[in-house]
């Protein structure tokens, strides 16, 4: 057991050019719901999204607290933290103060006790494994992106392609990359734009409904020579608080399907993405209603009838309460993992560790215009048993993923 010497702290650049924040824990001898993200607020820098005020936090008021602790007390160390904030929603330091330090302490502690991280977050939280030891989970990758993540796309923010099949990390992740080609090809001859948006996916202007995408990627897989439904199929995050319209009573939920000019009810909507189902090989659905709309993912859920999970993101924001809530009113069947919606790498791995005791999915995220290069979130979803990782298919902050990912697996001989 080694103690916790110092913590340093500093702003870095995420993805969309704008600071994220990084800590470093020394000592361990080397070496609406999501979380609050505190901002400076100044607009002299960075237009007021400087985190200056949480990295103040992390070096004056957090380091102070867990100077002398035991580094690999991961929970004890997050619910001082926890503590120490005082908020329902970490507002006071900033989750993103706090889940940097969270985060910087297991790797800390694995780096001191000399093994990888995904090993240690496994033995740290006393993890069941399912089977014999770790299984590498399977990429679900974004292809075609449009909602909030591009400019005059697709309603649905994100298209994916989600392997199937027992192919081992490697293999998946070159048939990935090739049906990511394919679909280039595809995009090129329909005269479509191959620019990408934030997380490296194709993000063409001009598409003319929400359901060409879908045609594209099972054109895709079998142009890159593999079986839609067999070795890939289709996962789509709809995102659907993104294009609820604000307007619309809680009692009376609209949606604006901008790009087919059409303004649906809760029920429209889940016809409509019903009418889906059987004519593609739908691996998951994601956040396919608002996170306001509770009452009608229950119907949602019944409407798929265990045919593919139905994933909550927005809904249950990595919150192990409200994914409680949400398993207990059969709203969803499955839940995205990111680590920043928690703010703290224990409640993280509590949220998973929640869906594990029910058998539901458990998928650990990539953030659109929010992401590093730092790929914890691969040794948490290896820790964890994640059935897949979502990340996007191109740019650094998202490929250093599936190099990871490639890695742990060659490290594990699997
Ligand atoms: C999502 C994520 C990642 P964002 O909705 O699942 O794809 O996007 O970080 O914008 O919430
Ligand atoms: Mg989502």
């Amino acid at each position: 057991m080694s103690k916790i010497k110092t913590i340093q702290a500093r702003e870095i650049l995420a993805s969309g050019g704008a600071p994220s924040i990084e800590a470093t824990v020394y000592g361990a001898s080397a070496g609406s719901k999501e979380a609050f993200v505190l901002l400076d607020g100044d607009k002299s820098r960075y237009n007021g999204k400087g985190m200056l005020k949480a990295r103040d936090n992390i070096l004056k008021i957090i380091a102070p607290a867990l100077v002398g602790k035991e580094a690999e007390n991961q929970r004890e160390i997050d619910e001082i933290m926890i503590k120490l904030d005082g908020s329902d929603n970490k507002s006071n330091l900033g989750g993103n103060a706090i889940l940097a330090v969270s985060m910087a302490v297991a790797r800390a502690a694995a780096a001191e006790l000399g093994v990888p991280l995904y090993k240690y977050l496994r033995q740290s939280f006393g993890i069941p494994s399912t089977s014999s030891g770790f299984k590498m989970p399977k990429p679900m990758v974004v292809m075609i992106e449009g909602g909030k993540h591009a400019d005059e796309t697709t309603d649905l923010q994100e298209y994916l392609i989600s392997s199937l099949g027992n192919r081992s990390a490697e293999e998946n992740v070159r048939m990935q990359m090739e049906i990511y080609e394919a679909l280039k090809k595809i995009l090129k001859r329909e005269g479509l734009s191959v620019n990408v948006g934030n997380e490296g996916a194709f993000a063409p202007n001009g598409l003319s409904s929400n359901e060409k995408p879908m045609e594209y990627l099972v054109e895709a897989i079998k142009n890159a020579g593999y079986e839609p439904g067999v070795d890939a199929g289709i996962s789509i995050d709809a995102a659907a608080s993104e294009f609820q319209d604000k307007d619309s009573q809680m009692s009376d939920i609209r949606y604006q399907l901008k790009i087919e000019n059409r303004t649906l009810s809760s029920e429209e909507l889940i016809e409509y993405y019903a009418s889906w189902i059987g004519k593609y090989p739908f691996v998951s659905w994601e956040d396919m209603l608002s996170e306001f709309d509770w009452e009608s993912w229950p119907k949602m859920v019944e409407k798929v009838a265990g045919k593919f999970p139905v994933i909550a993101d927005d809904l249950t924001v990595t919150n192990k309460a409200i994914w409680q809530e949400a398993i207990d009113k059969k709203a969803a069947t499955a839940i995205l993992i990111k680590l920043n919606q928690a703010g703290s790498v224990t409640e993280t791995v509590d949220c998973c560790l929640l869906a594990q005791k029910y058998g539901f999915w458990k998928v650990p995220s990539h953030r659109g215009g929010g992401e590093t290069n730092d790929t914890f979130m691969v040794d948490l979803a290896v820790a964890v048993g994640g059935e897949y990782i979502k990340v996007g298919p191109t740019r650094g902050e998202r490929v250093c993923k599936y190099n990871r990912l490639m890695r742990i697996e060659e490290e594990l001989n699997l």
